[in-house]
């Protein structure tokens, strides 16, 4: 569920970008950051380590405008891919209105991809999430690769739903980026008016 702050007048919602380390998740939020005009956003956090490895997350808040007397925004979060960092990823996730998983579409990645899609389910599973309707975009990322994973593989492994939303992007040359992220943001304001 969105926070709803009646004193701002405020709804927002969280976007956390998941994925394998060094699957492009920072590199998407550097565009989208670069991308969208001051006016609708914040400062961009970046809690790296010294090889710009996510340490802890990376943060910007977007606005949308605003309905009803309402301002409505979007934040974005990723988790930091590094297999050691579970219990951040856990505390990142948590309250999460939409993920948009970010695979690394090498194809000697695939296990990586799998096993952290995996590690995603369930800790939104713990949450109790219904993840019948939970938003999700699997974004197949570095398309840019010579051998990448084809389209569907990661789906076929998992047994994912056919509905799934599935993007391609270069997040390095801005492909895709900007389509994902209308993609999940329309999933997850129209997930919240269903509820
Ligand atoms: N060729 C190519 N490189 C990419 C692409 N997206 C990201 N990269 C590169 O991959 C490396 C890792 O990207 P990050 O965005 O830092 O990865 P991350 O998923 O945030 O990694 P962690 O924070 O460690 O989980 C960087 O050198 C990026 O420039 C892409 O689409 N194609
Ligand atoms: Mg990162």
């Amino acid at each position: 569920m969105p926070h709803l702050d009646l004193n701002k007048k405020q709804l927002v919602f969280k976007i956390v970008y998941f994925g394998p380390g060094m699957s492009g998740k920072t590199t998407n939020l550097l565009f989208i950051h670069k991308k969208i005009f001051d006016k609708y956003k914040g400062d961009m956090i970046i809690l790296d380590t010294e090889e710009e490895r996510t340490l802890f997350f990376d943060f910007f808040p977007v606005s949308l405008g605003s309905v009803q007397g309402f301002s409505l925004k979007i934040h974005l979060y990723t988790i930091p891919g590094q297999v050691f960092y579970e219990a951040s990823r856990r505390i990142i996730l948590e309250g999460a209105d939409g993920i948009v998983f970010v695979a690394d579409s090498h194809i000697d990645r695939l296990d990586d991809n799998i096993e952290m899609y995996k590690r995603m389910i369930a800790n939104l599973d713990s949450f109790g999430v219904d993840l019948e309707s939970f938003p999700i975009v699997l974004q197949y990322n570095k398309r840019d690769y010579d051998e990448i994973i084809p389209l569907g593989k990661i789906e076929e492994v998992l047994e994912l739903s056919d509905d799934l939303l599935v993007t391609e992007s270069v997040a390095t040359s801005g492909m895709g980026v900007m389509r994902t992220l209308q993609l999940i943001s329309k999933e997850v304001i129209r997930n919240f008016q269903l509820d």
